[in-house]
């Protein structure tokens, strides 16, 4: 059974949700195993969103008796811990699943108030808080993969591409990860291919707005861009109509994302995020998901990766690029290429 909520609604019982707070625990008594999923944003047109849900849905449906709630918390981020705190204060749920690099921190507080709740959260980094377990990605490995797949597209012969090795990125907004790992291992992926290469960062400011994404993109392309990676959630669609109207290439980053707009998408980056959800959460309903534990998970997992293998890759990528990428990941699972994920910050 699967149910969608609004956060709205929910924030307004907050109070009377806290007063019984204590009673959290209590959502165990009942045989089903009840899980909330807590989407900060939406879940159409962000890949890690749309994995995160079916990850849980399989988990649930496979094991079965176990009911979950998908409650979209919306572009207002002030609102989270709110929203996060009304489902962990309501009791209904045994697992709160979520995930974004911003959420251990808001989840180790609504933990702290409500010590029942208990949670799983990807995409995301806290390896000593007893309620919570995180699963993260080497995004090191999964944005040098796409920084070296750029520099491999705009030094080629393939259509739309100029004389200079410029390449762009198309951020939703900034934070830590994007411009402490992301975009600094794109410009190393770039550099390893083409050492006077540049990298034209852009923030769109939201994760939504694909007119805005579109015109940003053709300023991009004028100023010489010839393949731009796109990180913008439901922006992502701007993105691909600029680069379709002028000729140019995208790279896609969470999932593989080529049937998004076949041959204007013509390489993608992908993690699991899928099938480590739906490993925890199974892991979580039989009891054996270890709380106060941090998971990070790259290339030699099998978690992190770049799709060669699509016809639309092959049809719009010389074979030599795809030998290339073939052979940076050999590398990456070997060991020979160690491109460890740094530790974030909180
Ligand atoms: N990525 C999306 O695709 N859609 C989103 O709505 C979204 N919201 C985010 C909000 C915050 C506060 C942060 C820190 C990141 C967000 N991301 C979003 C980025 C996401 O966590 C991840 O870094 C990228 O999807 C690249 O893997």
């Amino acid at each position: 059974m699967k149910q969608t909520f609004s956060l709205s609604a929910l924030l307004l019982l907050i109070p009377a949700l806290l007063a019984f707070a204590a009673g959290a625990g209590e959502a165990a008594e009942d045989s089903s195993f009840d899980i909330g999923v807590f989407v900060p944003g939406v879940v159409d047109g962000s890949p890690t969103y749309e994995m995160l849900v079916a990850g849980v849905q399989q988990a649930a449906d496979e094991v079965g008796d176990t009911t979950v709630a998908v409650i979209e918390g919306g572009f207002n981020q002030s609102t989270w811990e709110e929203g996060m705190m009304s489902m962990a204060a309501g009791g209904s749920y045994d697992l709160i699943v979520t995930s974004n690099p911003s959420m251990p921190e808001i989840a180790a507080t609504v933990a702290d108030a409500v010590p029942e709740a208990r949670f799983l959260i990807l995409d995301g980094y806290l390896s000593d808080h007893p309620q919570i377990h995180t699963i993260l990605f080497n995004q090191q490995e999964q944005a040098f993969l796409c920084g070296y797949f750029a520099g491999l597209v705009t030094t080629s012969e393939m259509s739309g591409v100029n004389e200079a090795a410029r390449v762009g990125l198309l951020a939703g907004q900034e934070y830590p990860i994007m411009n402490e790992v992301i975009l600094p291992a794109y410009e190393m992926g770039l550099d390893a291919i083409a050492s006077d290469g540049q990298v034209d960062f852009r923030v769109l400011g939201n994760w939504y707005d694909a007119g805005k994404a579109q015109e940003i993109v053709a300023d991009m392309v004028a100023q010489g861009s010839d393949v731009v990676l796109t990180i913008a959630g439901g922006g992502n669609q701007g993105t691909i109509s600029a680069a379709r109207e002028r000729g140019v290439h995208v790279i896609w980053y969470d999932d593989a994302g080529y049937d998004q707009g076949p041959g204007v998408v013509v390489g993608s980056s992908f993690v699991r995020q899928d099938v480590a959800t739906y490993e925890a959460t199974r892991a979580a309903i039989q009891g054996e998901l270890p709380f106060g534990t941090a998971r990070i998970l790259g290339v030699a997992d099998e978690a992190v990766s770049f799709d060669t293998e699509h016809p639309v890759f092959q049809q719009n990528v010389p074979a030599a690029i795809g030998a290339e990428m073939e052979a940076l990941l050999e590398r990456m699972k070997s060991g020979e290429l160690e491109l460890p994920m740094p530790v974030p910050r909180s």
